[in-house]
């Protein structure tokens, strides 16, 4: 019998792009993946991740059934048996002491609703401080320097990459990550549209990245030198005469001071620190001042350092110096359809954000937007006494391999009353867990985008449903639905429906005043995840009011609209998205003026012989795509690059083997020269390790690769964000037999 032929569209859940996909179906086997052509943000484009769609979905490893460890050992469990383990050990412990619970979020939370605005309220009622995620080890920093000048944690300014004329990128490889902290669909399309109208892209990496391949110029910068070249670039701006705000100039406050704090910072005194002549560095500053739009942007080099809160900073410290800040084809902020603090409540002005409400126990260590730095999770668990983590939920989070030195957190893990994982792989994280609760896979749920929209290149709004429907198992908000059931005493066979009502009309009412009782009946059809995007949707700032801007955005409107609905070009938005106090952009934010303390002292410094830094690769995403047989096929790709001239000076040859060392952490990795590298930096790939007992991962366990994080020290942090360090660390290199 010959099955019927369909066609779905769905958002790639994988990256940051968000690539609309077209997906053929014959029942409900997937036969064919493309980029959808008529998405409007993507327009087509796909990667081969995105085309491994279909491979995570058969992968025969991925779980499709609840498990829980028994004598050692994980066996498959109903959802019935699963939830009554939860039920019997988190309440008593609950009960001991909120604090006790762990919570740590991992990155795909970031990219699908049910995990993100579920996870949210699993957090809100375990009442736990001890809330730990991924953002520690990535862009943390970036969301605090953004919340301290502009009021809000997720307004950070992204490259109107269609209308600039320079783009310079600091610690950022889109052709390959496709863009991070920035939505920009095939970057190297509209990159080189950029250079085919005469713009200019510069990139200032230690290595010689795919994207700083058919860049105008690249300029190595030694790993954690970017603070120290962006205060030569304010430097070089102030003493010739080369700041010029523009439009923004009554929307700023603090340009004396922060003109007064790099007083001495000379592009002479902070060369030899990141590795930059003064001569390069003070032309970068003319240069940036003097093209027509420029933006710089910074990714996670620049985040993943020492330094991170302040180059991150200083990158739109410079934008805005330079008139480009919230300028066409300079650095702008979007305006997302939903989810969107900066468009909510009175525009122009708000409460801005804090840090260190709470701090860690252990460590002392500030809270950061509701979190306590991943580095911390470990401490937290083995340290005695009142307060200790004793039991930890991991939500599609890996800290085993993503985070440093996860050997001391897996130890610790084995020593917990309780761990359970929301996952799809039993893996190095996983597999410490008593109960594995299991996500369905894309192909199964539905996905809107909460976080990207607000860094997106342009304003769009998208939705996808459900392609396979799964009426047999639980969706992930459903999951963490019935684990708050169990924390708020409700217990595990609590009718859900009504809790999530609940939960719901509790969040409205308390948003909506008298309004709440129409909305909710406008919204009440829908559940979950959905019905909430719904209610920011139609609350946004392009929705229908429930009714009374007829035409404006609701999901049923995306529905019918699977390739999105295009929003427009960015557009000035200052000061509308302003949320700090003195409804200005606050350009010397005190924490980030002392922190310059800490770059001088620093300016002397020795330059460690060999550092290591990381890099991403296209056929691979952090810790957990290398089960998937297209993916995992070829060459094999966690090797540690390396200058030639350092390999000849360590005696090492091209695939011969190398212990990388730093103290008593050692890990072995093949070397492959490569003249990209700078030298003194080699450069080794992170999430690899797959070597674990007891994991079920058996393509990626046939060449498990080495684990990067081995080498580094969990309680080397970015002070202000908490944000880990993960490159620029001095190792040591020699061949193995
Ligand atoms: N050295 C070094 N370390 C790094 C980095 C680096 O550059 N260098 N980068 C850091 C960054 S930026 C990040 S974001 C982190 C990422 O680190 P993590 O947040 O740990 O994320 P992943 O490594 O992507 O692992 C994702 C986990 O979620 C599971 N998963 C995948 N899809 C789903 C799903 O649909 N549902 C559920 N429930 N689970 C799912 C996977 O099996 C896996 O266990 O790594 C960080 N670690
Ligand atoms: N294919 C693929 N795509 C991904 C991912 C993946 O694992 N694979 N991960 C996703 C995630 S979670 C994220 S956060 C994004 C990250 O997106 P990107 O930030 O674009 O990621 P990377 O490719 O790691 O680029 C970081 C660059 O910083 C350079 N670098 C290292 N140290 C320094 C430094 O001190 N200063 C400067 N200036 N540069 C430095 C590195 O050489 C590297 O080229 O990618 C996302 N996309
Ligand atoms: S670039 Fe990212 S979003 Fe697009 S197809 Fe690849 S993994 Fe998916
Ligand atoms: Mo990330």
């Amino acid at each position: 019998m010959r099955r019927v032929t369909t066609t779905a569209y769905r958002i790639c859940p994988f990256c940051e792009a968000c690539c609309g996909l077209e997906l053929e179906l014959e029942g409900d086997q997937l036969v064919k993946i493309r980029g959808n052509p008529a998405d409007v943000s993507s327009a087509g484009f796909i990667c081969p991740k995105g085309a491994a769609l279909g491979e995570l979905h058969e992968d025969r490893d991925r779980l499709r059934a609840p498990m829980i460890k028994r004598d050692g050992v994980h066996v498959e469990v109903t959802w019935d048996e699963a939830f009554a383990e939860i039920e019997r050990r988190l309440p008593p412990i609950i009960a001991t002491d909120r604090d006790a619970i762990a919570v740590s979020l991992g990155n795909p939370a970031a990219h699908k609703f049910g995990l993100l605005l579920y996870g949210a309220r699993l957090g809100r009622a375990l009442g736990t401080k001890n809330v730990f995620s991924a953002s520690t080890l990535d862009q943390m920093p970036k969301q605090l320097a953004s919340g301290l000048m502009f009021g809000h944690w997720l307004s950070v300014a992204v490259p109107d990459l269609p209308r600039t004329d320079l783009l310079v990128v600091l610690g950022g490889n889109p052709v390959v990550s496709n863009g991070s902290m920035w939505t920009v669909p095939d970057f190297r399309g509209k990159a080189k549209a950029m250079q085919a109208r005469g713009g200019k892209l510069i990139v200032i990496d230690p290595r010689r990245t795919e994207t700083a391949a058919f860049a105008d110029q690249h300029l190595f910068i030694r790993p954690g030198g970017d603070a120290f070249l962006l205060l030569g670039i304010v430097h070089t701006l102030f003493e010739e005469n080369l700041v010029e705000l523009g439009r923004l100039a009554e929307h700023v406050a603090g340009v004396d001071d922060v003109r007064a704090a790099v007083q001495g910072l000379a592009a002479e005194v902070v060369a030899p620190r990141c590795g930059i002549a003064a001569a390069q560095i003070r032309e970068l500053a003319r240069t940036i001042a003097g093209a027509n739009h420029a933006a710089l942007y910074g990714r996670i080099g620049t985040c993943t350092q020492e330094y991170g809160t302040l180059a991150s900073w200083l990158v739109d410290v410079i934008n805005t110096l330079t008139g480009n800040l919230d300028e066409p084809g300079g650095a702008m902020f979007p305006k997302a359809p939903a989810f969107a603090a900066n468009t909510v409540g009175a525009a122009g002005k708000g409460k801005g954000i804090a840090t260190g409400r709470r701090t860690s126990r252990v460590s002392g260590a500030p809270e950061v937007f509701g979190e306590l730095p991943t580095g911390c999770m470990a401490e937290e668990m083995e340290t005695p006494g009142q307060g200790q983590v004793r039991a930890l939920i991991t939500i599609a989070s890996n800290p085993v391999l993503s985070s440093p030195n996860g050997a001391r957190l897996a130890r610790a893990m084995d020593e917990l009353e309780l761990m359970i994982s929301l996952d799809i792989y039993l893996n190095e994280t996983s597999r410490h867990a008593d109960v594995i609760l299991p996500g369905v896979s894309p192909l199964e749920d539905a996905h809107y985008d909460v976080a990207f929209p607000q860094l997106a290149w342009r304003n769009t709004a998208r939705f996808s449903p459900s392609v396979l429907p799964h009426p047999d198992r639980p969706a992930e908000w459903e999951l963490l639905l019935r684990i708050a059931a169990i924390a708020t005493g409700k217990g595990a066979n609590a009718d859900l429906n009504a809790f999530d009502d609940e939960l719901t009309a509790d969040d409205v009412r308390r948003t909506a005043g008298p309004l709440a009782e129409p909305i909710l009946a406008a919204v009440q059809p829908l559940r979950g995840p959905e019905r909430l995007l719904d209610l920011a949707l139609r609350a946004g700032p392009y929705g229908d009011r429930f009714g009374q801007a007829p035409g404006g955005l609701s999901v049923a409107k995306l529905r019918a609209h699977p390739e999105g609905i295009d929003l427009g070009e960015l557009a000035p938005r200052v000061p509308e998205m302003l949320r700090t106090p003195s409804g200005k952009i606050e350009l010397a934010p005190p924490m980030l003026i002392a922190d310059i303390a800490r770059v001088r002292d620093d300016l002397a410094r020795p330059v460690p012989d060999l550092v290591v830094i990381g890099r991403r690769q296209l056929r691979s995403n952090n810790s957990w795509m290398h089960n998937l047989p297209t993916l995992a096929a070829g060459r094999f790709r966690c090797t540690a690059l390396i200058n030639p001239a350092d390999a000849s000076r360590f005696g090492l040859r091209n695939g011969a083997r190398a212990a990388i060392t730093r103290g008593d952490a050692q890990i072995t990795v093949e070397i492959e020269l490569s003249d990209q590298m700078m030298p003194g930096v080699i450069s080794v790939p992170h999430g690899w390790g797959h070597d674990q007992p007891n994991t079920q991962l058996g393509v990626a366990a046939v060449r498990p690769g080495a684990n990067l994080n081995t080498l580094f020290d969990e309680g080397l942090r970015d002070p202000l964000s908490g944000n880990a360090v993960l490159g620029g660390i001095a190792v040591a290199i020699r061949p193995l037999a």
